[in-house]
């Protein structure tokens, strides 16, 4: 295992996955105010992340 940061305690959903399509993992998560997030993995960290949407907190399950 890479430990890739902290702080996700609060969030209700975390995923991973190449979403941008460039060889390296990304991370989507739900925070526990129902907005999405989108974290860039550059292939050395996590970039600044990029709010997606919001109204996410209904959700049971987000993948
Ligand atoms: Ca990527």
């Amino acid at each position: 295992p890479v430990k890739l940061g902290h702080g996700w305690s609060t969030f209700k959903h975390v995923m991973a996955s190449d979403f941008s399509g460039d060889g390296a993992a990304d991370v989507l998560g739900v925070d526990d105010s129902g907005y999405l997030w989108y974290y860039p993995h550059s292939g050395t960290g996590l970039g600044a992340p990029v709010k997606l949407g919001h109204g996410w907190s209904t959700f049971k399950h987000v993948m």
